[in-house]
């Protein structure tokens, strides 16, 4: 059996983190059964981060990108064995884009926007007994503040990296172009990255500067919706 550590879903999405969504979908295209670990504390998953998941008892492996890998050893998993050797390129690439550099766009929208922290810290701390809460609200901003300056995203106004977050949206959309998935007519896994993490930029629970980008174009809302009816048929539309 497989275990998939997680956080708990938040902020009207499935998981308020792309990551773990993405390795939820991965889950979900290959049919294996499995079953969720709901936690709501990154140093939970071996490196400080989730998601995680453990094969067959097996220790946890924590990297999105390393449970796909384990689900292909395992499990023979491979989605994208459709596609040849130029297309998987471009799958790699646009995958990187959305988890390498949009992410943490993202990121920034949450975390360093001060009203959407106020509000989003309800809904990620809000288990927490008050003054804990209050104090886990600072320290968590502050380290999200030098993540963002070590990736070098952080180091920049909140225009420009509005303006790089749209242009990676924009990017999107071209290459998505009037098809239904990211590679054709049917899902591959860099889908699974497409959907977590247009999703999480179409995040219901509050609105910011890339989901305004982003609904500028119909074809992206469109991928998102096709994402939700297959893979989370009892959620409300996110668009
Ligand atoms: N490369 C990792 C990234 C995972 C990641 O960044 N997870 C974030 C949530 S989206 C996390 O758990 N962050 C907690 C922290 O940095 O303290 C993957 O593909 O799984």
């Amino acid at each position: 059996m497989i275990t998939l550590r997680q956080y708990p879903a938040a902020l009207g999405l499935p998981n308020p983190s792309p990551f773990c969504m993405k390795a939820e979908i991965l889950l979900k295209m290959s049919g294996a059964p499995f079953v969720v670990d709901t936690v709501n504390d990154p140093r939970k998953g071996p490196k400080g981060k989730l998601p995680a998941a453990s094969f067959d008892g097996g220790p946890m492996i924590g990297d999105s990108e390393l449970i796909r890998r384990e689900m292909t050893r395992r499990l023979d998993f491979d989605p994208d064995a459709a596609l040849d050797g130029r297309q998987k390129a471009s799958a790699h690439a646009i995958a990187r884009l959305l988890e390498e550099r949009l992410y943490w766009a993202i990121v920034h929208t949450r975390w360093m926007d001060q009203a959407t922290y106020n509000r989003i810290a309800r809904d990620l701390f809000g288990a927490m007994p008050p003054v804990i809460r209050s104090v886990i609200k600072v320290i968590a901003q502050r380290k999200v503040r030098s993540n963002l300056a070590g990736h070098g995203l952080g180091l920049h106004d909140v225009q420009d990296i509005m303006a790089f977050g749209k242009a990676d949206i924009d990017a999107c959309a071209a290459l998505l172009g009037d098809q239904d998935w990211f590679m054709g007519a049917e899902p591959t896994g860099v889908d699974a990255t497409g959907v977590a993490f247009l999703a999480n930029v179409l995040v219901p629970a509050f609105d910011s500067p890339l989901k305004t980008a982003l609904r500028q174009h119909a074809n992206l809302v469109a991928y998102v919706e096709r994402g939700r009816a297959r893979w989370y048929p009892d959620y409300p539309s996110w668009g």
